[in-house]
């Protein structure tokens, strides 16, 4: 081993250490601290069971690489500087060849770390995936889409779209498949990623511990608009569940001052993607909306849920979504105005 590095200085290498920090600060620090609010999808705020303990697991890898990371820079730092080349030195430092010591110890340590790692990980993630069902917990099927969710809740008969609500404090067994290619559920506060595979059934739960509206996003590329299929969770107080279920209960309203609305929804291709129980629509490629006027967003969270957005989506959701799988129908402006009239009284 020869050292050869020529380094004009310790201040340099401060100098330029304290300005690369400060430019980065900005941007590490607000990512990861600054949100406490539950609108970020924060790995760093844990707000359910399972996302405790993954937390918990992150604090401590990162504990244990943050530690390495200052022995190792420390070490190559102090080497750099007590070992550096002097303007009057011209001799060759000592040639030392291979030391029983140090390689045992640079390969013993490491494999010891990785097996704390190792099992440690495996510890969690078993505890999750062995988890035991509560009897008392809520089921939802969740059926991923190109580019939206469907939620299903078997038990009590509701069916919706991109907006899931469940009790706060009660387990939520979610059950996950796929109508097309991979997808993969992550609200990042309340659990850890889990794939939905095509033929394949996979299963998480969360149990959150407070009431709100927690964030997430598909985390598996599943297309052109991947990046807008977002999720939304809300995690209500067991009042606010209750008349939640009893709304999405009901049947579609059939207000006849809307009745023209309904009439072109009815013969308009609108049926063969979408259900409104009531009617005759039952088609099942695009969300239920039976209730869409309940969701506070449309086509799963690119945009809210107002009656201007509601028309630009309909005269044309490809400029809202591009690449979205709901063609433009090429109606008239009136036709569109009558329609917005309608789906806005199925609350
Ligand atoms: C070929 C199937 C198809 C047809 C026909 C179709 N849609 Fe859609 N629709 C979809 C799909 C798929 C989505 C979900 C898009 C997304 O979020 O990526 C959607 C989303 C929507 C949404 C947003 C729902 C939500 O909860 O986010 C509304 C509203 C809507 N469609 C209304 C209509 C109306 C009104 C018509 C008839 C004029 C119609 N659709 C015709 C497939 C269709
Ligand atoms: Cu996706």
């Amino acid at each position: 081993m020869r050292l050869t590095i020529r380094c004009h200085g310790a201040r340099k290498i401060r100098q330029t250490l304290l300005s690369v920090i400060s430019l980065a600060a900005p941007f590490i620090g607000p990512a990861l601290w600054a949100d406490t609010s539950n609108r970020i999808p924060s790995l760093f705020a844990p707000e359910s069971t399972p996302a405790h303990s993954i937390f918990g697991l992150s604090m401590f890898v990162l504990t244990i690489t943050g530690g390495i990371f200052l022995v190792v820079g420390g070490l190559l730092a102090f080497a750099i500087v007590r070992f550096r080349g002097r303007d009057n030195d011209s001799s060759e430092p000592p040639q030392i060849y291979g030391s029983t010591q140090v390689e045992l110890a640079w390969t013993v340590i490491p494999i010891l770390i990785v097996v704390v790692l190792f099992l440690t990980t495996a510890r969690i993630i078993f505890a999750i995936q062995d988890a035991p069902k509560p009897k008392d917990s809520l089921d939802v099927t969740v059926v991923g889409h190109q580019f939206w969710w469907e939620f299903r809740y078997p038990k009590l008969g509701i069916v919706t779209a991109n907006e899931l609500h469940v009790p706060v404090g009660r387990a939520t067994w979610l059950h996950l498949l796929s109508a097309d290619v991979d997808h993969s559920f992550w609200v990042p506060q309340l659990a850890g990623k889990t794939d939905l595979i095509p033929n394949h059934p996979n299963d998480t739960w969360i149990q959150p511990d407070r009431p709100g509206l927690y964030v997430g996003q598909c985390a598996q590329f599943c297309g052109v608009e991947h990046a807008k299929m977002l999720l939304r969770v809300y995690v209500d107080t067991p009042e606010q569940f209750a008349a939640w279920v009893k709304n999405q209960q009901q049947p579609g309203v059939q207000d006849p001052s809307v009745a023209e609305g309904r009439h072109i929804f009815e013969t308009e291709a609108c049926t063969n993607c979408h259900t409104i129980t009531g009617t005759g629509a039952r088609g099942t490629f695009g969300p239920d909306l039976t209730h869409l006027m309940s969701r506070d967003t449309l086509a799963a969270g690119a945009t809210l849920n107002t009656r201007q957005n509601l028309y630009a989506w309909i005269e044309s959701p490809d400029h809202m979504k591009p690449g979205v799988l709901m063609p433009a129908m090429q109606l008239s402006d009136a036709q569109i105005d009558q329609l917005v009239a309608y789906l806005n009284t199925l609350h």
